[in-house]
């Protein structure tokens, strides 16, 4: 696994992005920001940290709703700089889709003892990111797979999984479909189902010959996978293509990330010139090694279209609960004598630490 340290991508990092479709962006923020970012995490959570008594008993993970956001390029400037390169330059970037915002993605573990992965293949999460739109080979909604860690991630604590050589089959796929692939959706997920299967296979679109599954895939193409163990600070940038899978946290402390994706302005392309004007970004250039070709034709033929999954309302309706939470830690503070308050907020601060 290439680390980058400084601020740069070196050639060996371009070489390993090329290679595997990810890079580790090492220390990219700090654990100040990284606490200050998490701070009211338990009480919008309405969840003790130290008393598992009160964490979910009937999910392992908690995808929380945001509350603010903060540009990629003053939160983690080294990150901004590699996202660019990776993605041709700052004017291929959506301005409005490059900031990350405190929506956590919450691993507290099963409330029952689970075994250790012990292959990650079996694992029951694996996708594709991009609920909320068709997908194309060339789609600009989610340029990047990006992972922020909020939490240090020891093994067997819950890290994401990632598959890169499950990269080529999904990009053959995508460039086999240029009709679009929905996303799946309850209570079909994890899953890529064509944008005319509904009315060719209506009892059942699984019966459609294009119909994709994740996990199938990755059992049948992929012998190669990497645990994202990390440290608080750490950013991985990957191909929008990487399979990926949530894992059981079996070690039970809290591991937080977030997975916020960047947008370019126009698709993806890959059949530029390729000159100076006109040059090839590294994601392209990984997404057509990926397909075995030095450039590809590609145009859909269904129009671009966003989807509203059905996590936007329920994550509206998380937002409302959390917000009462806060408003209601704040009344009790108002209310606690000056030196509680004090005792109090050193705490909370210690927790989002930990
Ligand atoms: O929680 C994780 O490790 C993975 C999360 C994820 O892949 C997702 O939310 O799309």
């Amino acid at each position: 696994m290439v680390e980058l340290g400084s601020c740069h991508t070196a050639a060996e990092d371009v070489d390993f992005f090329m290679e595997h479709g990810y890079l580790v962006v090492k220390q990219a923020f700090s654990r100040e920001q990284a606490a200050e970012f998490t701070k009211d995490m338990w009480t919008r959570l309405g969840l003790d940290p130290h008393d598992q008594s009160t964490w979910p008993v009937d999910r392992a993970r908690i995808h929380m709703p945001y509350h603010k956001q903060e540009p990629v390029a003053t939160f983690a400037p080294r990150v901004w700089e590699i996202m660019k390169e990776l993605l041709g330059g700052e004017d291929r970037i959506d301005p409005a889709a490059s900031a990350w915002g405190d929506s956590f993605i919450v691993n507290l573990g099963p409330p029952a003892p689970v075994a250790p992965v012990v292959a990650p293949a079996q694992l029951d999460n694996w996708h594709v990111d991009g609920d909320f739109f068709v997908h194309f080979l060339d789609s600009p909604e989610q340029a990047l797979l990006v992972i922020p860690v909020f939490s240090d991630i020891a093994p067997g604590g819950g890290a994401t999984y990632i598959a890169p050589d499950g990269i080529a089959p999904v990009a053959r796929y995508l460039a086999a479909h240029p009709e679009g692939v929905l996303p799946g959706a309850p209570p079909l997920s994890l899953c890529f189902v064509p944008t005319d299967s509904a009315a060719k296979y209506p009892g059942d679109p699984r019966a459609d010959p294009g119909f994709w599954s994740h996990p199938d895939a990755v059992r049948e193409h992929c012998t190669t996978f990497v645990e994202l163990t990390a440290d608080t600070g750490d950013v991985v940038l990957m191909h929008p293509l990487m399979p990926h899978s949530a894992s059981p946290n079996v070690l039970r402390v809290p591991r937080v990330i977030t997975n916020p994706p960047v947008a370019l302005r126009a698709p993806f392309r890959f059949a530029r010139a390729d000159d100076d004007d006109d040059e090839y970004s590294l994601v392209e250039r990984k997404t057509l090694k990926a397909l075995g070709v030095d450039r590809l034709d590609f145009a859909p033929t269904t129009a671009r279209r966003r989807l509203v999954p059905a996590r936007v309302a329920a994550q509206a309706k998380m937002l409302a609960e959390e917000k009462r939470r806060l408003e209601e830690a704040e009344a009790r503070a108002r209310v606690m004598a000056p030196s509680e308050a004090a005792t109090s907020s050193v705490q909370t601060r210690a927790i989002a630490v930990a």
